[in-house]
């Protein structure tokens, strides 16, 4: 997959704004500009140097004879209050959108899948790209999963986007353009920026209600409750599972993924994808691909070549019957409880800058944690609600915590050799504390983990 830009001609001739000129508004910017666009383009937190199009405060602008305004994701445009730009696009009826609908504006011979849900969406989104790849697809993944649309190459007539989809994007997309579409899980996420849950779930079902083409598959997670309570709703329905068995649409049942009751592909080589919650992203991801028409006898055998995404639950290594994980893209409780439910023997390390629910919901899941170690700002506050449960030990750091975490995890699993340990990064918390990201935060994590290994 190439990094090279789109030139979008959508607007050619015409006024665009472009309010946010981060990854995915620098790089809308820039595709309308060269597509012959007259862009007028802005960033509220920071003055580009030596952009290619010319930079005006929308603010102030007229935005008289303005044919859209594109808006980057991540400015909240309606709640918790108005974006100012924004509310003068809306009063002079501007349509709101992001570069995702003009990338499937721009693509018309192209066929597209979505995906969205609160986690799990980029592992699928990367098995769903990896599976179509090796399977001889053209295609191109972006999205919320970190490459802008606008930054992917044009596909061939038939080609497949496969796109990571936030309840962000969604609110900012009009087409009815996906050929499958696919809605993981919802659990409480981003709440004050859609005024709610409800807010949160109709931003999300826009996957369906708005995007998804006539003929397009509707394929829904079914292992938690609000997309359970969705199913009445949908028309061409693909239900999948990763704990339950369904005889229709797509489940896993041990280490077998069935297609209405029959099994079609062999898990038991797939080490990146542990725990149900991975058994339902692969139900999710060969879902996609056999809406798109492929054999699932040309999807079932790469499965096990899927490598996993680094920070979502990555081998960082091994050491005999112990094995180290990375998983810093748990930021909320709801990531860690997939954790918790799939390694074994685990040394868990969280802490970071807590959440509205905090650990709450996991403090049933820790029977399989042999010692926690918490960091960070929530540290004080999860050492209370957990050491009454499980062995528990407060460090100001993960650089702290990191070392004795390593020790105590080697100890035991030379104490246990026929029992598997892990040692688990798995923070249940943002990283902002601490660490600029949590990309960052994964880093420093594996950093610390060679230092500690080269140092027995
Ligand atoms: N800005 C303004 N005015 C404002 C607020 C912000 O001008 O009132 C400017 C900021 O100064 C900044 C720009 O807007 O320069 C930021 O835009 P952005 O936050 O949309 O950042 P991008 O770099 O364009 O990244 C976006 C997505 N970010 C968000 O949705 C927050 C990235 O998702 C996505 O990978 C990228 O586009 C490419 O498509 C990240 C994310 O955190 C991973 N997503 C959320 C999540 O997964 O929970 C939804």
């Amino acid at each position: 997959m190439s990094a090279e830009l789109q030139s979008v001609d959508l607007y050619a001739g015409r006024k665009v704004a472009v309010l946010g000129l981060g990854r995915s508004g620098h790089t809308a910017a820039m595709a309308l500009h060269q597509g012959g666009a007259e862009v007028m383009a802005w960033d509220d937190g920071k003055r580009l140097q030596n952009a290619p199009y010319p930079l005006v405060d929308l603010n102030t602008a007229d935005l008289g004879d303005v044919a859209a305004l594109v808006i980057s994701p991540g400015i909240p445009w309606s709640f918790p209050k108005p974006n100012r730009v924004a509310q003068r696009a809306l009063e002079a009826g501007i349509p709101l959108i992001c570069d995702v609908e003009l990338l499937v504006r721009a693509n018309p011979q192209a066929r597209f899948i979505g995906i969205t849900g609160t986690n799990g969406k980029s592992t699928c989104t990367a098995l769903t790209a990896h599976l179509l790849g090796s399977a001889g697809v053209p295609m191109a993944m972006g999205g919320n999963i970190g490459v802008p649309a606008l930054a992917l190459p044009v596909l061939p007539e038939g080609g497949v986007y496969v796109l990571e989809l936030s309840s962000y994007q969604l609110e900012l997309m009009q087409t009815p353009a996906l050929d499958a579409a696919l809605l993981l899980n919802i659990s409480p996420d981003h709440l004050e920026r859609h005024g709610g849950l409800q807010g949160y779930i109709d931003a999300k079902m826009r996957i369906f209600d708005t995007l998804l083409a006539p003929q397009g598959t509707a394929v829904l997670g079914l292992d938690d409750t609000n997309t359970r309570a969705l199913v009445g709703r949908l028309t061409r329905l693909c239900p999948i599972s990763g704990n339950r068995y369904l005889d229709k649409g797509f489940c896993r049942q041990d280490h077998a993924l069935l297609e209405n009751g029959h099994q079609v592909a062999d898990l038991t080589q797939a080490d990146s994808l542990p725990g149900d919650h991975n058994g339902q992203n692969a139900a999710g991801a060969f879902a996609l691909c056999r809406a798109l028409g492929l054999p699932a006898e040309q999807i079932a055998p790469h499965l096990a070549s899927f490598p996993g995404l680094v920070h979502r639950q990555e081998r960082v290594a091994t050491c005999n019957n112990l094995t180290i994980i990375n998983d810093s893209k748990a930021t909320n409780a709801e990531a860690s409880l997939h954790a918790l439910r799939a390694f074994p023997n685990m040394f868990w390390l969280l802490g970071g800058l807590a959440k509205e629910e905090g650990i709450a919901p996991l403090l049933g899941d820790v029977a399989g944690v042999r010692q926690a170690y918490t960091f960070g700002q929530a540290a004080a506050e999860f050492t209370a609600q957990l050491s009454p449960i499980i062995a528990t030990r407060q460090f100001d750091t993960l650089e702290q915590a990191l070392p004795l975490a390593v020790e105590d995890a080697l100890n035991w699993a030379e104490q246990h050799p026929l029992e598997q340990a892990t040692l688990v990064l798995s923070p249940a918390c943002a990283s902002f504390d601490q660490f600029s990201s949590f990309e960052a935060r994964g880093d420093a994590f594996k950093a610390l983990v060679g230092q500690a290994l080269a140092a027995r």
